[in-house]
C-alpha cells in the first residue's frame, strides 16, 4: 500500500529509496560533556574542545537550531513528513552502579542512536557515558510511532555498564599522534575493548538483506555479532577503514547514493580484501570529492569530511551541505539532483545531513542487492 501522510508507518530497508517520514534532531540544551575514556579519543588532539566542557553556547545553540528548523522546512515542503525530538535536561549527571559522569551530551544526531531496519527502530547501545540516556529524547516520538502503527517493532539493545574495562587504557594519553593511531587502526585496535557489546547506530549502513558495519571506536566486535544475532534474516558485514586516525561512523567515510554506487572517503579507502561482495555485483566504489573547508567549524567534534555526510531523498536527489561546492559539483556528474541546505554551523553539534536525521520511512521493501 502507497504511503499516506496521514497515518503512521514505520518502514526503512536501506539509505536511498524515496523518503517520506524522517526525524530531524535539535540543539536545544546541548552539552560539552565532561573528560571520559570513549569521548576523548574521538576529540582530535588539536582541537579547541580539549579540556573544557559545559553548556554550548546560547547563540551557537539558536543559530543551530535555525538551521535545522530550516532543514526541516525545506524537507517539509519537498512531502517529507519530519518530527522532532524533546529534549530531555542534558545537564543532569548521570550516575549508575558502575560510572559517574556530570553532564549529557544532546539530542542533535539522531542518526547515532536509532537504527529502523525494516519496521523495527532499534536503539543503541551507545559508547559514551554521557550519551547513555539519549534515548530518552526520542521516546516520545518513539512511543507515538507504537501506538499509532501496529507493526512497528520499537526495540533496544542492552545497555552497556561502560565500566572502565570497555576502554583501552593506551587511548588515554593526551598525545598519541596520528602514526601511532593508524597504526593502531591497522591493528583493529580501537578504544573500546570487547568487555560487552557496543555499538552506535551511525556505524550501520543499510542495503536491503545486507548491513554494512564499521568496527572502530564506537563499535566493536560484540556489538557487531550482537546485531548479527538480533537480525538473523539479514547478512551483517564487517568493514574497517584503516585510514581513519578517529574511526566513528560510518557515514562520512562510505556513503551508498542508489543500487550499484557507494561514494568512499580517498582518505579512509575500503580496503580490496572488504570489496568481493559490492565488486562481484557490479557496485562501483568512487571516491569523494575533497572537502571545501580544511578545518572543522568551532567546537566540533568530527572531521572536515562531514562534506560527505550527505541526506539520500530518492535515487536521484540529494541533500547537500551549501557550502560544499567540490561534493555538490560531484553529485551532479554522477547524475544526482542536489538539494543545497545550510547546516555547517550546526556541525559541531554532532554532524552533518545524515547525522541530524533517521529514518522512520522510505518506500521499498526488503531487496537483495549482493545475492
Ligand atoms: N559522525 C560522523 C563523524 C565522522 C567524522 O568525524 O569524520
Amino acid at each position: 500500500m502507497a504511503w499516506s501522510p496521514d497515518k503512521t508507518e514505520v518502514k526503512s530497508w536501506n539509505e536511498w529509496d524515496t523518503l517520506r517520514h524522517v526525524i530531524v534532531g535539535r540543539a536545544d540544551d546541548c552539552h560539552i560533556p565532561p573528560e571520559e575514556p570513549a569521548l576523548d579519543a574521538k576529540v582530535p588532539e588539536d582541537s579547541d574542545m580539549r579540556g573544557q566542557w559545559g553548556r554550548r553556547p546560547q547563540e551557537t545553540i539558536d543559530r543551530a537550531n535555525e538551521l535545522l528548523d530550516n532543514f526541516a522546512d525545506q524537507l517539509r515542503k519537498r512531502g517529507v513528513r519530519v518530527d522532532r525530538p524533546v529534549s530531555i535536561d542534558h545537564s543532569q549527571p548521570v550516575t549508575t552502579p558502575d560510572f559517574h559522569t556530570d553532564s549529557q551530551f544532546g539530542c542533535m544526531p539522531p542518526r547515532d542512536v536509532l537504527l529502523t531496519v525494516g519496521h523495527e527502530m532499534l536503539e543503541a547501545t551507545m559508547s559514551y557515558r554521557c550519551r547513555w540516556f539519549e534515548y530518552l529524547n526520542y521516546r516520545p516520538l518513539l512511543k507515538q510511532y507504537w501506538e499509532e502503527d501496529p507493526r512497528f517493532r520499537h526495540e533496544a539493545a542492552p545497555k552497556p555498564r561502560l565500566t572502565d574495562a570497555d576502554y583501552h587504557p593506551d587511548y588515554l594519553s593526551e598525545k598519541i599522534g596520528d602514526a601511532q593511531r593508524l597504526e593502531w587502526a591497522a591493528e583493529k585496535f580501537f578504544v573500546t575493548t570487547e568487555e560487552e557489546p557496543l555499538f552506535d547506530a551511525a556505524d550501520v549502513l543499510r542495503f536491503g538483506k545486507d548491513l554494512v558495519v564499521q568496527h572502530g571506536f564506537t563499535t566493536n566486535l560484540k556489538g557487531i555479532e550482537w546485531l548479527r544475532r538480533h537480525f538473523p534474516d539479514h547478512r551483517v558485514h564487517t568493514v574497517n577503514f584503516p585510514g581513519d586516525p578517529y574511526p566513528i561512523h560510518i557515514d562520512a567515510t562510505f556513503t551508498p547514493l542508489r543500487p550499484g554506487l557507494i561514494v568512499n572517503n580517498p582518505q579512509r579507502r575500503l580496503p580490496e580484501e572488504q570489496r568481493g561482495m559490492f565488486e562481484k555485483n557490479g557496485w562501483e566504489i568512487v571516491d569523494a570529492a575533497q572537502p571545501a573547508h580544511n578545518t572543522p567549524p568551532p567546537l566540533c567534534y568530527s572531521s572536515t569530511w562531514l562534506s560527505m555526510n550527505v541526506l539520500v531523498l530518492d535515487p536521484k536527489t540529494v541533500c547537500v551541505e551549501k557550502s560544499e561546492v567540490y561534493q555538490a559539483e560531484q553529485m551532479d556528474k554522477l547524475g544526482m539532483e542536489v538539494v543545497e541546505v545550510e547546516l555547517r554551523d550546526a556541525y559541531a553539534f554532532g554532524g552533518g545531513l545524515h547525522c541530524c536525521t533517521a529514518d522512520v520511512y522510505r518506500d521499498g521493501d526488503c531487496e537483495d542487492y549482493f545475492p
